[in-house]
């Protein structure tokens, strides 16, 4: 067991739909920590890194402006395993494989507007946590 940090990123439309609250309700209640936080509008170009992995998809204009749509609420989350942990809590990419009880399985329906981001791995979250606290 290893104490972790990740980068969760509530995305334009939980922020629109306002369910900030309720998300870090659950993070907490699962007892992880929030240790930063804040609301950001984000750029073209940070937008490019960090879905680097997804520049050359079809759905990437989609995604792009999805992610300029509106304001994202930024944090950083710490716990035992919580970067895995985050990502059970979170569901699968595939909202349609998001199960019930997951955030994705609760609130979301379509692929691309899917509430919520979180790091992958130790090293994807080293490489956020700096890409957006710094
Ligand atoms: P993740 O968010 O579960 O880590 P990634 O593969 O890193 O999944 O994809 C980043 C984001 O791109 C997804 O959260 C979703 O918003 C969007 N996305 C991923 N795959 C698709 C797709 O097949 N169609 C439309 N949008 C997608
Ligand atoms: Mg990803």
């Amino acid at each position: 067991m290893t104490v972790q940090q990740t980068y969760i990123m509530l995305k334009p439309d939980a922020v629109e739909r306002r369910l900030v609250g309720e998300i870090i309700s659950r993070i907490e209640d699962k007892g992880y920590s929030i240790i930063q936080a804040k609301l950001m509008t984000l750029t073209k170009d940070v937008i490019a890194d960090h879905y680097a992995h997804l520049t050359d998809q079809p759905f990437y204009p989609k995604l792009e402006n999805y992610m300029l749509s509106g304001p994202v609420f930024g944090l950083v989350v710490e716990g035992e395993e919580a970067i895995q942990g985050m990502r059970s809590m979170m569901g699968p990419t595939n909202v349609f494989d998001a199960n019930p009880g997951t955030i994705r399985g609760d609130f979301a329906t379509d692929l691309t507007y899917n509430v919520i981001h979180g790091s992958d791995s130790l090293e994807s979250a080293y490489i956020e946590i700096r890409r957006f606290f710094g």
